[in-house]
């Protein structure tokens, strides 16, 4: 009987990816996704249309008759407002969605099929950074309406497993990339915008704080990451990252690096800018627009736990995460014809996604 996985956030980056390495691997698919939601992710990786997927899930009752039903075997938590920004701004959305959509899996699991094995996926934004002496994650500390509901999330899964004997499982994920990546999060913003200069686009690349360094790691493989956990003998806490931090100010150097051209940075502050290093034009703005009520300056996750106890590493490095992005996006502006205006050629061309089987 082939196995049955139940996946939240489907159509997002580690849904599509989770969905196509668990379908390689024979499972069937269901999951559950925002009402006109892309399939475009789903398209990019042939999968469309293989996935069972439910939108507009009303509440506790709905999810305990659906997994009474399909009774899956394993259900991974990844659908959430997983954007720190827009949870200073909605800070109400990110309860729902990233604490009490927790709630009410696990209890959807515990009453309707307790043999399910479930994944949550928790945030490295949970620990507040490095310590006084610049070391180490720091202590739990969430900073954001996003990292407090997380940590929620955190430790109710804890519970599950201690006092109801749930295999739940908590991932602590640090940043994870791709070319699949929402376009609101900064590689991915950085490898549209040198893709599009590369391609003769005028428009300056706009960013905020460039001087927050964070892990950043190959979704896909941490995809691999939390079938793996839900793979091993016992329930645990693993951290998913890749052990080493680079600033946003180096991966747009290294996007535009990728992109055969070399970035200088004259000025200071929001007066500071990338020019091209061949002739002076303008590559890089900073914008007040795009800073935070608060910022983790530095987030670094150690993986080597996860490694011992499950056989997870990344392999991915950061030159070779930021290459991919760009040529990925170089790509799809390639299958356009004019570079006019690269943004809309690029929103386009997924918009193009069909949607997939939606009940
Ligand atoms: O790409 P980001 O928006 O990711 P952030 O906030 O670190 O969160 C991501 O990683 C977390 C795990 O560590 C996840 F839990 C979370 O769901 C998400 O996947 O921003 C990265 C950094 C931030 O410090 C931000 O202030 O880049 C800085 N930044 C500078 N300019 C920018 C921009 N971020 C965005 N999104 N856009 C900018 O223009």
């Amino acid at each position: 009987m082939a196995k049955k996985a139940f996946i939240t956030g489907i159509l997002g980056q580690d849904g599509s990816y989770l969905s196509a390495l668990l379908l390689r691997r024979g499972y069937k698919i269901y999951g559950s996704e925002l009402p006109g939601a892309s399939a475009w992710r789903h398209a990019e990786l042939g999968i469309a249309g293989k996935a069972r997927i439910y939108t507009g899930l009303k509440g506790f009752e709905s999810l305990r008759e659906l997994f009474g039903r399909i009774k899956p075997d394993e259900v991974y938590n990844l659908g959430s407002q997983s954007s720190v920004r827009n949870s200073f701004a909605r800070p109400l959305e990110a309860v729902e969605s990233d604490a009490v959509g927790t709630a009410r899996l696990l209890e959807a699991i515990r009453r309707a099929t307790p043999r399910s094995l479930f994944f949550q996926a928790t945030s490295g934004l949970i620990f507040s950074g490095p310590g006084p002496d610049g070391k180490g994650r720091g202590g739990l500390m969430p900073q954001s309406p996003y990292a407090c509901a997380k940590l929620y999330s955190h430790w109710l899964t804890l519970n599950y497993r201690e006092f109801y004997g749930i295999f739940a499982v908590s991932g602590i994920l640090y940043n994870h990339e791709s070319p699949l990546r929402g376009e609101n999060f900064v590689t991915r913003k950085i490898a549209m915008a040198v893709a599009g200069i590369k391609k003769g686009a005028k428009k300056p690349l706009q960013v905020g704080n460039i001087n927050v360094r964070r892990d950043w790691g190959y979704a896909a493989e941490y995809a691999e990451g939390m079938r793996l956990a839900l793979a091993a003998n016992k329930p645990g806490d693993y951290v998913f990252a890749t052990g080493k931090t680079h600033s946003v100010r180096e991966f747009i150097e290294a996007a535009f690096r990728a992109a055969g051209m070399r970035v200088l940075w004259k000025g200071e502050g929001l007066d500071e800018k990338g020019v091209d290093a061949e002739n002076g034009g303008t590559l890089v703005e900073i914008s007040p627009k795009y800073f935070r009520p608060h910022e983790n300056k530095v987030l670094e996750g150690d993986p080597s736990k996860t490694w011992k106890a499950i056989g997870w590493r990344p392999k991915t490095d950061f030159e070779a995460l930021a290459s991919m992005m760009v040529k990925a996006d170089s790509a799809v502006l390639k299958r356009n014809r004019s570079a006019k205006d690269v943004e809309i050629c690029i929103r386009n061309q997924k918009n193009a996604g069909f949607v997939n089987r939606i009940i």
